[in-house]
């Protein structure tokens, strides 16, 4: 396997990559053009330039994440083959800099979504909450406008201030949208960009929806095992497969998280994984928790080993992490709390590997 962290890049992410590469074990980061909204090319000296940049912090940049979906796609909009020839060509253009992944997700409207950003627990740290009870008495504006506020200044992934003006008519939009509807325009831009993503050799990895279930209406189409087998058959190819987060699925206790990682790490559709613990509270309740197992609800050996036994090379990362130490920046993305988890990750993975070589 390799240990990768997410960085949002120069300017966007307070995290210098001297920094991220100080962490034992680390070999890249998942990088992004964090000002490239949805359905604009990601042209190559933009690539060059952030690739460059981390390969000279002595990183690697072969993951990418969030080359997002433009909201027309998954309405299924007339206007949306302009934007899958946009996607095409900026997978085209990270292949040239050895781009290998892209991690992206299929969510309508929202990214993940929380209730709380900065929720304190026992011991002083604070991390993010999740209260469907509280969800209920808001409209998706009201939580837009909680995260912006909690956020401190920074833009979180799928909340960018263009996406939200429009968010009243997308939301209406969406009202014509169900489930089977939503799969069949991922087909469509599956069979619109997989053959691309062949011929270049980058792996598509979708994100789960985040918690893992529905909300505001808005139908959610990545939540469950059953869920990931009928996306697996929208386009019958490895390289239509998978960015696994733990914690995502981990929200809803129904899911048996291992049993995830393991089939589809045995299918070939396991492209990324994301490896963090949370804690569920009761019903559509749950809060971050650090990554080891003991503190969360999620056995991470059980995960770990999965990932060995199916697909032990590939790419993964620490996913949110606390604030901890007094540390202030991103929600979700610290420094401290992820390095803890990549180093916790790889000491069960080494403890996996021998005890794999001593049987
Ligand atoms: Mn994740």
């Amino acid at each position: 396997m390799k240990m990768t962290f997410r960085w949002y890049g120069e300017g966007y992410d307070p995290i210098p990559l001297e920094y991220i590469r100080q962490i034992p074990e680390m070999t890249g980061i998942m990088g992004v053009l964090s000002g490239k909204a949805a359905g604009e090319v990601w042209e190559e000296d933009e690539i060059r330039d952030l690739v460059s940049g981390v390969n000279d912090a002595g990183l690697e940049c072969e993951v990418i994440e969030s080359v997002n979906v433009h909201e027309d796609i998954k309405l299924g909009l007339p206007t949306r083959d302009g934007y899958i020839d946009a996607y095409n060509k900026s997978l085209e253009n990270l292949a040239k800099f050895g781009v290998k992944v892209v991690v992206y997700n299929f969510m309508p409207v929202f990214d993940w979504l929380r209730t709380e950003l900065s929720h304190v627990t026992e011991d002083g740290s604070n991390c993010l909450y999740y209260d469907h009870a509280q969800i209920e008495g808001m409209t998706p504006r009201d939580i837009v406008e909680i995260t912006a506020k909690e956020s401190g200044g920074l833009t979180l992934p799928g909340w960018e201030p263009e996406r939200l003006a429009h968010l009243d008519e997308v939301m209406k939009l969406y009202q014509d949208v169900d489930h089977d509807k939503m799969r069949d325009n991922y087909q469509y831009f599956l069979e619109g960009i997989i053959p691309t993503a062949e011929k270049v050799g980058i792996k598509m990895a979708c994100h789960p929806d985040d918690p893992a279930w529905d909300l505001f209406g808005l139908p959610r189409i990545y939540k469950s095992r059953d869920d990931m087998d009928k996306i697996a058959g929208l386009y019958d190819s490895e390289f239509n497969g998978f960015c696994i987060c733990a914690g995502s699925l981990g929200s809803n206790p129904d899911n048996d998280v291992p049993a995830i990682f393991r089939e589809f790490g045995k299918r070939g559709l396991m492209n990324a994984a994301h490896v963090r613990n949370v804690k569920y509270l009761g019903p559509k309740k749950f809060h971050e928790a650090p990554h080891p197992s003991s503190t969360g609800s999620l056995d991470m050996y059980a995960i770990m080993e999965a990932i060995y036994e199916t697909n032990p090379d590939v790419y993964i990362r620490p996913d949110h992490g606390r604030m901890i130490w007094g540390e202030t920046g991103r929600p979700g993305y610290p420094l401290y709390d992820r390095a803890l988890g990549a180093v916790y990750l790889s000491g069960l993975w080494e403890a996996i590997v021998k005890s794999h070589q001593e049987a």
